[in-house]
């Protein structure tokens, strides 16, 4: 299928460390993805669902050991110690060579390698990259054949001397202690094994339109971010486009699949989405910047989607989609999951395998879950109701704004912009979320998670932020920086904003500001909006006042704030830029003043 030299060396180097019995390279045709469900089927991986009601769709059960990333035993590799931050883990290149190739040898015995070539962004476009990931499992080439655009059509793109990022998987035993995510950003290598789940495995992801993405924009010039991306067409049929960076559990997949409130509606407001997780952003030839979404599929989290929360969501998992970890309920051959709205199945099987019905107690007297909390869709992007026709444009769309967020309780307000560029970009180096009783460990402290990019820098942080910093120069139609956060509470806890789709309400607001259209206050941490500006016609319990509160900034808690963005930098050494320690004194004496 290719005469690529590097690429076939490179398959050969692992078809014979991994001892695979043979090699079959997927040509992304519809045959032989079907006939890879079949065998999937036959060797009990899938299930084929109820092709009535979910035609095309399947459920997979990972290892119980195996159903999130990893992030303790996810690597940067470099030479250097110092081209990595401490919040990620660093191996010296060769060491962590050694230590894996150990581990590979002999990893495939009796399996097949499959060679999948895809394109993370529209095959072909200036903006797309090419990934070749070898792995042994079809679960996996089934998965990266919605996530990514796969097979024959990528292999004539990339030619016979093109480059490509290299990724090797095994799910190996599923070793849980022999479990590695290695990135290699100096060499374009990913290697992972002993998982076969998500992020984990799925290299075009994380690891590579995230991770190693963001070491080449560093050196190409351009940025890979963890951003959805979505657009506001306004009565008019103008369109304005927005990515934006949430850490996760903030709401980031239903903002990018926003319902406007039937206030918006009415006028004539639409929204469209083009990515839900990733951003790939480069300057154009107009001197904006423009995004694509590299990815081809959605790999949502399951429990909370209805048909209310997302809708467009819930619709996109209708057809040809892989569920994992979630509820298969028996009558009817689909799938259930908590918080789907709707009765939970009588007769079902959990995520672990077990009868399941929804009176289970644990030894505890707590109930038993039947989908776990990290189950998931993998759905095609094309099934999404409010996919943006701009999704597969080589170029992507240009960018009217930045949005930064987190889920604090008290201190951020509702949404403010930064003063400028650099402002922004410290806007976004002190993201943050407070942890919630949802997630194990403490609840209300304080995680930093810079651009939400914290587990996904593919190296040192510091020349991250100053990469952030650089591009500034290099844009002269720059996007405005904003910051939300859409979970400030009253003092029972209560969440004040309602969210999901009046989040459109402030994204109304930030549009008008980029348009000059509207006047704002400038505070000591930025330009926060005048309460009347934030449209709340149709809005129950919300009043002027209670934006305004909304809208406060605390100084004695941004006082703290700054006490913790400093020990954060701190954390992250010496190659902090200065400019962003400087932007740390300004707001400390605007707050003094
Ligand atoms: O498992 S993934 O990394 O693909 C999804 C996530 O953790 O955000
Ligand atoms: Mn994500």
């Amino acid at each position: 299928m290719t005469n690529n030299k590097n690429l076939l060396a490179f398959v050969e180097e692992y078809k014979a460390l991994c001892k695979a019995d043979n090699v079959v390279w997927i040509d992304g045709s519809e045959e032989q993805l079907e006939a890879l469900r079949a065998q999937a089927v036959a060797n009990g991986d899938i299930v084929k669902l109820n092709e009535e009601l979910l035609p095309g769709c399947y459920i997979a059960r990972s290892n119980p050991n195996d159903v999130a990333r990893v992030e303790g035993r996810t690597f940067i590799c470099s030479k250097n110690k110092d081209d990595v931050t401490p919040i990620n883990n660093w191996m010296e290149t060769s060491e962590a060579y050694k230590l894996l190739n150990a581990i590979y040898d002999g990893c495939m015995k009796g399996r097949t390698m499959y060679v999948v070539p895809y394109s993370m962004g529209p095959v072909g476009s200036k903006f797309s990259k090419v990934g070749i990931e070898l792995t042994d499992s079809i679960y996996v080439v089934l998965n990266m054949a919605i996530m990514t655009r796969v097979g024959k059509a990528v292999l004539d793109v990339l030619g016979e001397d093109g480059e490509f990022i290299k990724g090797i998987h095994s799910y190996a035993e599923l070793d849980a202690e022999k479990r590695y995510i290695a990135h290699f950003p100096e060499d374009n290598v990913i290697m992972s094994i002993n998982s076969n789940y998500g992020g984990n495995v799925l290299l075009g992801k994380k690891c590579f339109a995230l991770r190693i993405a963001s070491w080449l924009g560093k050196n190409e010039g351009w940025m890979a971010e963890h951003m959805l991306i979505l657009g506001i067409e306004k009565p008019n049929g103008e369109i304005n486009y927005v990515t934006g960076a949430f850490p996760s559990a903030c709401g980031k997949t239903n903002l990018a699949m926003l319902i406007p409130p039937k206030q918006y509606l009415d006028k004539g407001y639409k929204t469209w989405c083009v990515g839900d997780d990733i951003a790939w952003i480069r300057v154009g030839e107009d001197g904006r910047l423009w995004a694509i979404n590299p990815e081809n599929g959605f790999f949502g989290v399951a429990p909370g989607t209805s048909m209310k929360s997302n809708p467009n969501a819930l619709l996109s998992t209708k057809k040809n989609t892989i569920f994992t970890n979630v509820v298969h309920d028996l009558d009817t051959n689909t799938v259930w999951w908590e918080g789907m709205g709707t009765p939970a199945p009588k007769n079902a099987i959990d995520w672990k395998g077990n009868k399941w019905d929804e009176s289970m107690v644990d030894a505890d007297g707590k109930k038993i879950k039947g989908a776990h909390p990290n189950s998931r869709f993998t759905a095609p992007t094309a099934n999404c109701p409010c996919l943006s026709s701009e999704f597969e444009a080589p170029n992507g769309v240009p960018l009217t704004a930045i949005i930064f967020g987190g889920r604090r309780a008290k201190t951020a307000p509702l949404v403010y912009q930064a003063k400028d560029w650099n402002n922004g970009v410290f806007v976004g180096s002190i993201m943050a979320s407070e942890t919630t009783a949802a997630a194990v460990g403490a609840v209300g402290v304080v995680r930093r998670d810079p651009m939400a990019m914290r587990p996904f820098i593919g190296y040192n942080c510091g020349d991250y932020f100053n990469h952030w910093l650089e591009m500034g120069k290099k844009i002269p139609n720059k996007p405005l920086i904003f910051n939300v956060n859409w979970f400030r509470t009253d003092d029972e806890g209560h969440f004040i904003w309602p969210g999901f789709g009046d989040n459109l309400r402030v994204l109304d607001w930030i549009i008008s500001r980029c348009e000059g259209k509207v006047d704002a206050r400038e505070t000591a941490i930025g330009y926060v909006p005048y309460a009347e500006d934030i449209n709340i016609d149709g809005l129950e319990d919300i009043t002027v006042d209670t934006i305004e509160e909304l809208l406060t900034v605390d100084k004695e808690m941004w006082l703290k704030e700054a006490d913790g963005i400093e020990e954060f930098y701190k954390e992250l050494g010496d190659r902090v830029p200065e400019e962003l320690y400087n932007q740390l004194a300004t707001l400390k004496a605007n707050l003094n003043k």
